[in-house]
C-alpha cells in the first residue's frame, strides 16, 4: 500500500552534526511523502518505551544515557514499502557492516553513535508512531503522486 508509514528518527548525534537535513533529504527526494515532523528532547521514560524489547540488553543503560543527552528529530514517512525500504536507507545497525550510500554507512563510525532510527516492521511501525505523535499525523495530498507512483 502506498500508505504504509514508518517512524524515522534523528538520534542527539545526527542533531549534533548537522546531518538533520541529509536525512530528510533522502527520505523526501526518494519519493516518501512526509506526513509528520518534530523535534522533542525525549524523556528516559519515553525512551525505555520506545527501547522495552532491548532491556536487558548489555548495551540498554548507554543507549538510553545517549538517547537521552540531546534533541531528537521525530518523523513520520509514508509510501510503498518504506517500512523495509527506509531500513535499506539507513543501512545496518553497525556502521561497520552498513554499505556504503546508506545514512549510516556515509555518516557514521560507532553502532553507538549510528546517527539514525527506523522501524523495523510494520506492526513496530504503528507502535512507534503512536508513542511519538499520539497528535495524529498530517494527512494532506500530495499533487505528485501520480509522478512517484505509476
Ligand atoms: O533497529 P536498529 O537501530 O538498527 O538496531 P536495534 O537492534 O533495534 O538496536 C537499537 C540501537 O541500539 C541501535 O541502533 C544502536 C544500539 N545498539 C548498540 O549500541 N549496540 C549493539 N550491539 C546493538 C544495538
Ligand atoms: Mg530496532
Amino acid at each position: 500500500s502506498v500508505k504504509e508509514q514508518t517512524y524515522i528518527m534523528v538520534k542527539p548525534d545526527g542533531v549534533m552534526r548537522s546531518i538533520v537535513g541529509e536525512i530528510i533529504k533522502r527520505f523526501e527526494t526518494k519519493g516518501y511523502k512526509l506526513v509528520a515532523l518534530k523535534m522533542a528532547v525525549p524523556s528516559r521514560e519515553h525512551l525505555e518505551k520506545h527501547y522495552e524489547d532491548l532491556n536487558g540488553r548489555p548495551f540498554f543503560a548507554g543507549l538510553i544515557n545517549y538517547m537521552a543527552s540531546g534533541p531528537v528529530v521525530c518523523m513520520v514517512w509514508e509510501g510503498r514499502n518504506v517500512v523495509l525500504e527506509g531500513r535499506k536507507m539507513l543501512g545496518a545497525t553497525k556502521p561497520s557492516e552498513s554499505a556504503l550510500g546508506t545514512i549510516r554507512g556515509d555518516f557514521c563510525i560507532d553502532v553507538g553513535r549510528n546517527v539514525c532510527h527506523g522501524s523495523d516492521a510494520v506492526e513496530s511501525a504503528q507502535k512507534e508512531i503512536a508513542l511519538w505523535f499520539p497528535e495524529g499525523l498530517c494527512e494532506y495530498e500530495k499533487p505528485t503522486v501520480s509522478w512517484v507512483y505509476e
